[in-house]
């Protein structure tokens, strides 16, 4: 499939999903929100594909935020549809099965660091700059990260991020959970390969568990979230991929998941 704001290259399990408007410091208008939803379906459908790797395209930005051209001019209903685009796309990057690494190569500003949290995993480089600068902009963010702040750094950190509108750096983005790890940034894809790499040599069934694990186990009360969790873990011994992984272990040899 073709993109006008986004390009998805495969490198075995892997996929590369780039941001492409660099001119604009990958800023999301309806456009690239509208393909990146596309895309997310795609990267379903696609049983070649274990783990997505999501970055911006150019030297200086993952993402820079909401588009703010775009946006300037329009009514309370018109940014309440674009609000609603942006959240529904992010929430099905972020419930999409397969794991999302955020490969941030610069600014994560506003819908930038709001699209980072919805993804599994970030790595900043030493240069990476985060925020949510939109109480600047005489505006609340609009894409979750009221929500999703919170839940990553703590309600006290988010609320300092969010009243300031300081942009903060990788360093203490690290410091404060928001992201996982900060490389240089010559580094920066090589790292994510390696880690993309790792997951997908693991048994992809029990990877996905996982995942829906965290994140639909958070949203409930903590014995549902046990039951949940140990609902899934029984699932696990319906798989081919169990069988293999713990038989592996006891013939001292590296297992050979099939995904079933
Ligand atoms: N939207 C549109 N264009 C942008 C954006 C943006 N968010 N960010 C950068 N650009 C454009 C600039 O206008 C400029 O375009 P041009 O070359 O045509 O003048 C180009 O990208 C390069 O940017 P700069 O020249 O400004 O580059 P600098 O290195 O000087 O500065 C910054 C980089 C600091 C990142 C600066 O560009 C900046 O402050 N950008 C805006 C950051 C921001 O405020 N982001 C939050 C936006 S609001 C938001 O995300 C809300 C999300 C929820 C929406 C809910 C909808 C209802």
């Amino acid at each position: 499939m073709e993109w006008n704001t986004l390009f998805l290259e495969k490198e075995g399990n892997i996929a590369l999903l780039t941001i492409n408007r660099p001119k604009a410091l990958n800023a999301l208008n309806p456009e690239v929100l509208t393909e990146l939803g596309q895309a997310v379906d795609v990267i379903t459908a696609d049983d070649e594909i274990f783990v997505v790797i999501l970055k911006g395209a150019g030297e200086k930005a993952f993402v820079a935020g909401a588009d703010i051209t775009a946006m300037k001019d329009m009514t309370a209903l018109e940014s309440r549809a674009f609000g609603i685009l942006g959240q529904e796309v992010f929430k099905k990057l972020e419930y999409m099965p397969k794991p999302v690494i955020a490969a941030i190569n610069g600014f994560a500003l506003g819908g930038g660091c709001e699209l980072a949290m919805a993804c599994d995993i970030r790595v900043a480089t030493e240069k990476s700059k985060f925020g949510q600068p939109e109480v600047g902009l005489g505006v609340t963010p609009g894409f979750a990260g009221t929500q999703r702040l919170p839940r990553l750094v703590g309600k006290g950190r988010a609320k300092e991020l969010l009243y300031t509108a300081d942009m903060i750096s990788a360093a203490d983005a690290h410091r404060i959970g928001l992201v996982n790890h900060v490389v240089a940034e010559d580094q920066l894809l090589e790292f994510c390969k390696s880690m993309a790499k790792r997951i997908a040599t693991k048994g992809q069934i029990a990877v996905r568990l996982c995942k829906a694990a965290v994140d639909q186990g958070l949203e409930m009360d903590v014995d549902k979230s046990m039951a949940f969790e140990a609902d899934i873990f029984a699932l696990c011994f319906a798989t081919s991929d169990q069988k293999e992984g713990m038989t592996a272990f006891v013939e001292k040899r590296k297992p050979n998941f099939i995904g079933k």
